[in-house]
């Protein structure tokens, strides 16, 4: 059999698998491996896996489908909480969110207002700012984005009324980041990944948190960011089943949908749809799958970690994932470095875990680090819940051609091009929030 013929077998037992509704699929791939943390970007590569079912037989045989649904929804968040992102803390908190500015944006089409939320423990105080843009002609609360952003609000829009943010940046010349502080020559150096004005003239609000505001990006044994203000919930050899990076954004998350909630009279708080590219939008699903006060989630090139199947094991790999960045996913995951098969869940699972809300997973065609058709996978396979549910599936049967889109209850797309977020990708997230 050529390497082609091979991988034509491959690609058709896959998209037969992702007719499988509910049943473990098993997928048919070469038993060799790639070497350690050597990507492998060959189909032909793929290593034999079998995924774990989103429900069993039984289960879906059930009379009373949504209640068996929600037991098992709870089990299955239980295992992505303990085995992967890690659980968040359950002791108390107090937060305040005050209005420190707000004006027009946008050349006057939106009204920018900015929020300090402010969260204590005993343990402490720690400040996290809210950005948030709506059309400045609304007649009343809209739908709204919310997304963490990589470096700071002032990032975002050319706006000199922007907050720069007084936390810990990662350095970097093109975003104005020196000696780890961000500085006036970041303003608006991210703005083609937030097109304000194309989201406010379709009438929806967007709103964005520095992520480094919620938690550093970088490995400091889970000491700063929100981690500090729960210090008897830092992840240990003892308690591996804690809070990683991601798990703290995604807490983040749902403080500033708290603020949201309560203090932005021109959003409507029950239609906020999280939303985020690679890091953040792994952090967008995990959010989405734990907090179910959001409307909707969207991932955009999330790859490991986030829509993509692990046991693809195909671009990112989790022990490749798990050694560049320890600090991302809870101590339990590194388990699963080079043994994803072990893994009691994977990733079309999470993305089943928003049934019925809508969600959205967006590959770019030559990000092949993310692994476009693993993310693909995930969102066909987690789309059969939302048939059983009774809502629609995504209406794609196969991996598409580049620059195609698929909008609806479950949405996938794959842009031509590299990974980023664009214009390109939030003209269907528009579409997809005209559902809501
Ligand atoms: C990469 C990482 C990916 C993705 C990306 C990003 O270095 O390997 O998982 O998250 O960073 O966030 O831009």
């Amino acid at each position: 059999m050529t390497r082609h013929h091979r991988s034509e077998t491959t690609r058709s037992l896959i998209s037969s698998a992702a007719t499988l509704a509910f049943t473990g699929c098993i997928l048919i791939g070469s038993p060799l491996r790639a070497q350690k943390f050597e990507p492998n970007y060959d189909e032909a590569l793929v290593p034999k896996y079998e995924l774990p079912p989103i429900v069993d037989a039984a289960t879906a045989e059930e009379h009373d489908f949504n209640a068996a649904w929600g037991k098992r929804r709870k089990e299955l968040l239980r295992l992505f909480g303990e085995q992967m992102y890690g659980s968040q803390p359950t002791t108390s908190f107090q937060v305040s969110c005050q209005k420190i500015e707000s004006g027009k944006s946008a050349g006057g089409k939106a009204l920018r207002q900015q929020f300090r939320q402010t969260i204590s423990t005993d343990s402490g105080e720690h400040s996290i700012d809210l950005l948030v843009f709506t059309p400045q002609d609304a007649s009343g609360p809209v739908p709204c984005f919310l997304g963490l952003n990589f470096y700071g609000n002032h990032t975002v829009a050319p706006d000199q009324e922007i907050e720069i943010t007084q936390s810990w940046c990662r350095n970097s010349e093109d975003k104005g980041v020196k000696d780890n502080r961000a500085t006036e020559a970041g303003r608006g150096t991210s703005s083609s990944r937030w097109p304000v004005e194309l989201i406010v003239d379709a009438g929806f609000g967007v709103a964005t948190v520095y992520c480094g505001d919620i938690d550093p990006d970088r490995h400091d044994e889970f000491q700063d960011g929100v981690h500090a203000l729960f210090p008897e919930h830092r992840p240990s050899q003892e308690h591996p089943d804690r809070w990683g990076t991601i798990s703290a954004w995604a807490w983040g998350l749902s403080r500033a949908l708290d603020c949201i909630q309560q203090e932005v009279a021109e959003v409507d708080g029950n239609r906020v749809v999280v939303v985020g590219h690679s890091r953040l939008g792994k952090t967008a699903l995990w959010t989405g799958a734990t907090d179910t006060r959001f409307a909707a989630a969207i991932s955009n090139d999330s790859g490991c970690g986030g829509a993509a199947l692990s046991r693809r094991a195909i671009g990112e790999t989790v022990g490749r994932i798990n050694t560049v960045f320890p600090h991302w996913f809870c101590p339990n995951f590194k388990q699963y470095n080079e043994n994803e098969n072990a893994l009691p869940i994977d990733q079309h699972q999470l993305v089943a875990l928003l049934a019925p809300r809508p969600v959205y997973v967006a590959s770019a065609s030559e990000d092949l680090w993310a692994d476009p058709r693993g993310e693909f996978l995930s969102a066909k396979l987690g789309s059969s819940i939302y048939v059983q549910l009774g809502t629609m599936g995504l209406a794609l049967e196969e991996f598409p051609q580049p620059d195609t889109a698929s909008v609806g209850r479950v949405s996938y797309h794959l842009r031509k091009g590299k990974h980023d977020i664009n214009a390109w990708d939030w003209g269907h997230y528009i579409e997809f929030m005209k559902q809501l």
